[in-house]
């Protein structure tokens, strides 16, 4: 692929997330200037406007416990759908949320594509959160909080596609970074299913930059396809008030920064999500456009430059 191709694909899903606003994640992100920025970098970019949920009949949600999961079932199979397709372009999507549901379809979407090209997926999963909830395990009954152990391929989800998951996930190419909150059923299927999990604790003690060098060694090791997930509350609440449930202690400006400029190093992503952005809570679009920054970052921008292979 030509990194200069970027598309931009709107999916204002908020029926995953316990509360409203997410649903204007898009259009914040477009304010913030997104398009614009990647511009400067030099990047084409193409916004492909607002996506919106497939049509599903009306089936009852497998838990009466489960929220809006009809709503969820139609975001999950527009966006494999919209993310199968363009992961067959010479294209670098990139999916404005919505809240995290939205990558049951995105990160199932392109597993399918890297099946079908025989290369491996591997994800990273930028989160206070790990989003690892079964049907059956999540207390909350909030769908936002299950997307990574669907596309793991855990039971209980074939009511999402209607079909069973053909090509998922392997948990062992999946990276949890900057997590803090995880449920205790949460834990154990994370600890069975092999799935990496950095936490707060290990950033602290290893640095961030060390934490992350030996997964990108690896997703290039095995010729992979790399898909980053960005939830807005990876990042500290004080730099980033704009979601829904906070959780103090996380991803200063700088750690955020310094993960985007690795991974623009690396040249191995090839897909983004950014997700959880809830503008009705943001102070004077303060968190869009620092998540626009950090995008920058991503795609070359330096904030400290230095000089290359210099140490
Ligand atoms: C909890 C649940 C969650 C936010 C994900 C939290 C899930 N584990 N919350 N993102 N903001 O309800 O399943
Ligand atoms: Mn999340
Ligand atoms: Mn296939
Ligand atoms: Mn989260």
């Amino acid at each position: 692929m030509t990194s200069e191709d970027i598309v931009l694909v709107g999916a204002p899903i908020e029926a995953g997330a316990g509360r409203r606003g997410c649903v204007m994640g898009p259009d914040a992100f477009r304010t913030a200037g997104i398009s614009e920025a990647l511009t400067d970098l030099g990047h084409r970019v193409r916004d492909l406007g607002n996506l919106a949920p497939e049509a599903v009949e009306r089936v009852s949600a497998p838990l009466a416990h489960l929220k809006n999961y009809n709503d969820v079932v139609g975001w999950t199979r527009s966006l494999h759908s919209c993310a199968k397709n363009l992961a067959n372009d010479p294209v670098f999507p990139i999916y404005l949320g919505g809240d995290h549901a939205l990558a049951a379809g995105t990160v199932t979407g392109h597993a399918a594509a890297a099946h079908d090209l025989g290369r491996p997926l591997f994800v990273l999963w930028l989160d206070a959160h790990s989003d690892f909830n079964t049907l059956e395990s999540t207390q909350s009954g909030n769908l936002h909080g299950t997307p990574l152990a669907f596309a793991a391929g855990l039971p209980g989800f074939d009511g999402f596609l209607g079909q069973p998951l053909t090509h998922p996930v392997d948990p062992g190419n999946i990276e949890i970074l900057g997590v803090r909150s995880i449920d205790p059923e949460e834990r154990r299927l994370l600890v069975k299913s092999g799935v990496g999990v950095r936490d707060m604790r290990m950033i602290d003690e290893k640095g961030i930059g060390s934490l992350l060098a030996p997964f990108l060694e690896r997703v290039s090791a095995e010729n992979g396809l790399l898909h980053v997930s960005l939830d807005v509350d990876f990042l500290d609440p004080e730099i980033a008030p704009a979601v829904g449930t906070t959780v103090p202690g996380g991803a200063t400006f700088r750690e955020a920064h310094l993960v985007m400029e690795m991974l623009h190093d690396s040249g191995l992503v090839t897909s983004l999500d950014l997700v959880e952005l809830n503008p009705f809570l943001d102070d004077r679009g303060r968190t869009a456009r620092l998540m626009v920054d950090l995008v920058g970052s991503l795609f070359g921008r330096r904030v400290f430059d230095r000089p290359t292979r210099s140490f």
